[in-house]
């Protein structure tokens, strides 16, 4: 190439990469899911990502982020640093090539594949171009290197700053709070529970998390540090801790099959449910995909061969299915694909075919190992499943009855079952309401034209602890299924949940603003977590939220939905109001019910949302487990699973 032509290359080039980071700005979305609470949270494991790539090449072992007061992120790692030397094709500091330029990613050299990288795998760059303002300082080559932007643009050349023999990266940015419209808050849970997740996924990385906007009793920020020396083994236990174990180890594997790292972490419990996790390059995969085929695949083949040279199914008449050696079954499995291809809804299913086998091939070694040298678990194991196949036959008996009940057919809805005039199910809302008095309210409050009332006696069954097929008996729930219309199987899976019925797109779950009221919330969450999460995953379940206080001054009535607007209202009012608070529902008369809670144009919505499906997981064997304390603690703390939206 001439002189002329190279220069030519060059600036089209970088009107590309400019090009690159306008389009970011112009369609965020496209590169960070969205810009709300999620893409915001999204810019640090982006970053963090990049470092926990140093840390997997082996030349990082400390990460450490910070909010800062102003809501701003600081990452620091001990990486080698990005380079800053020039980079020959762009012309200027590697630097700013990986800070500038769209899909420059990290890594130049082929060898070391990028593994890591967020849902989107789309770099730094694009935190770059998505903050109001950007500081980047390496620690390289003996020196202190600086170079700062504004909206992806550079403010000026990298500088070198001083001197150090230290290495690593420091990347502070500032959220644009023009593009992140809804919110610039971070929320510590949130982060500290992805910091957490990365220490289990990357064992021997610690990852600092320090929160300066706040301070403890003792007058120092929050701050939480994460390790962990054995990985997916720690992770189960901490994911398994309140459930009672079946067996007394951790199986575990680690290695790399036909070249794809593969980890894989199991545990049983006594209980009856089967608690997958996956993940592809720290991500967690929600929908599955060839690794967790790999994964049942290898189990189910494994302890079949076992339980038939045992001798110990000989006497078993029914037939034993896939799901039964599932059953309390609580499993984390991680790979690392260098080119993942994610299908599916929310793009977190691996679709790359090659993995299937090496998984299944890891857990069929691990496994026959285990159960080789464990004699007495693998008795343990094979006498659950055994278990879990009689109960099965139960359940498919009892879950008949709830497909059976087509709402359209005789039978019909629920008695209970306040229906409403609208046909068309996106404008339908039924409100799921605790005990029959409040239901009597709700159904006088109502807008019979498009809300529907469905009361519920009391508690409703702790799914948690509850075979299936006493779940599918339960009148109650029997109850929810045919008001929801909705039926068990697809064409595709068995177990699936069938939506194409469903008659309304919004399921309200209203109780009590008491401890009593949220334990039942809780409950209801539960069941539609662990049974109907596709209601969740597609946006129909929300929580409505009842005032707690009525401020009554004269004339002048205001509600109040917590403390501190309580003492607003009233201070607005010149003090000496009359303040009642409302014990539950069912004092409040239905106008007033109607007004603050059910009216569309004045209520607020919580809808749920499964941010963190291992989190909510855990969360929800924790809460409706068997040891309270931990949920007696968490249920005052509130709930981390409802996103506050709508
Ligand atoms: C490009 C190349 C190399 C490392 C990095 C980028 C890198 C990026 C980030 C982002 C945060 N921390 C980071 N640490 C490193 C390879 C460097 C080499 O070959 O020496």
């Amino acid at each position: 190439m001439s002189e002329e032509a190279k220069k030519k290359q060059y600036s089209a080039d970088s009107i590309q990469a400019l090009e690159g980071m306008e389009h970011v700005r112009m369609r965020p979305s496209m590169y960070i899911g969205d810009v709300g609470v999620r893409g915001l949270h999204h810019l640090v494991y982006e970053v963090v990502d990049n470092s926990i790539d140093e840390a997997m090449a082996g030349h990082c072992d400390k990460i450490d982020v910070v909010i800062n007061e102003d809501n701003s992120i600081t990452t620091q790692d001990n990486g080698r640093g990005i380079p800053v030397d020039l980079h020959k094709k762009e012309g200027v500091s590697a630097l700013e090539v990986v800070m500038t330029k769209i899909g420059a990613g990290g890594k130049f050299d082929k060898d070391s594949y990028k593994v890591s990288g967020g849902l989107h795998g789309v770099g730094v760059s694009c935190v770059n171009a998505l903050s109001s303002k950007l500081k980047a300082t390496v620690y390289r080559d003996g020196k202190i290197w600086e170079q700062e932007y504004e909206r992806g643009k550079t403010l000026y050349p990298v500088k070198s700053v001083g001197e150090s023999k230290e290495t690593g990266t420091i990347v502070t940015f500032v959220p644009d709070n023009t593009i992140f419209t809804q919110t610039t808050e971070y929320s510590y849970e949130t982060l500290s529970n992805r910091m957490r997740e990365l220490a289990y996924l990357n064992k021997g990385v610690t990852i600092t998390l320090t929160d300066k906007r706040n301070k403890d009793e003792k007058g120092e920020f929050i701050s939480e540090t994460f390790h962990s020396n054995e990985g997916l083994k720690e992770f189960i236990k901490f994911l398994d801790g309140t459930r009672e174990p079946l067996i007394q180890n951790v199986i575990s594997m680690e290695g790399e099959k036909n070249g794809i790292p593969v980890e894989v972490a199991m545990v049983y419990n006594t209980g009856y449910t089967e608690n997958l996790h996956s993940y592809v390059n720290n991500i967690n995969t929600h929908e599955g995909g060839t690794h967790l085929s790999g994964f049942r695949r290898g189990l189910t083949s494994t302890l079949k061969k076992y339980a038939d040279n045992s001798g110990m199914l000989d006497k078993v008449k029914f037939e034993i299915s896939g799901d039964d050696f599932r059953e309390g079954l609580t499993a984390i499995v991680s790979v690392k694909v260098a080119e993942p291809q994610f299908e599916g809804q929310t793009k977190t299913k691996l679709g790359n075919r090659e993995v299937t086998s090496a998984v299944s091939q890891a857990v069929s070694e691990m496994l026959t190992d285990y159960l080789e040298e464990n004699p007495d678990d693998a008795k343990q194991i094979v006498e659950k499943v055994k278990l879990a196949a009689q109960a099965r036959h139960a359940a498919a008996k009892a879950r008949e009855m709830v497909q059976r009940k087509n709402p359209m057919s005789v039978g019909g809805l629920p008695g209970k079952l306040s229906d409403c005039s609208e046909q068309d199910p996106t404008k339908c809302e039924v409100f799921l309401v605790e005990g029959d008095s409040a239901g009597g309210t709700a159904k006088q409050g109502r807008d019979r034209n498009f809300q529907a009332i469905l009361p519920l006696r009391g508690k409703i069954l702790n799914v948690e602890k509850a075979m299936q097929h006493k779940v599918f008996e339960n009148e109650e729930i029997k109850n929810i299924y045919t008001a929801l219309g909705v039926t068990i199987g697809t064409e595709e899976d068995s177990k699936a949940l069938n939506l194409e019925k469903l008659r309304y797109h919004k399921v309200v779950i209203m109780c009590d603003a008491d401890v009593d009221g949220s334990h039942i919330e809780t409950l209801i969450l539960t069941f539609f977590f662990r049974y109907m999460r596709e209601l969740i995953e597609g946006g129909h379940v929300y929580i409505a939220t009842p005032p707690l206080y009525l401020v009554k001054k004269g004339a002048k009535k205001r509600y109040a939905w917590n403390d501190k607007e309580r003492d607003e209202i009233n201070k607005e009012m010149n003090g000496g109001a009359s303040i009642q608070r409302y014990k539950g529902l069912g004092e409040m008369n239905a106008e007033q019910l109607w007004d603050t809670t059910m009216n569309p144009e004045f209520r607020t919505l919580r809808q749920v949302s499964i941010d963190n499906a291992t989190e909510s997981d855990r969360i929800f064997s924790m809460l409706m487990g068997d040891e309270v304390p931990p949920r007696r603690e968490f249920i005052e703390k509130n709930a981390v699973y409802a996103n506050i939206d709508v």
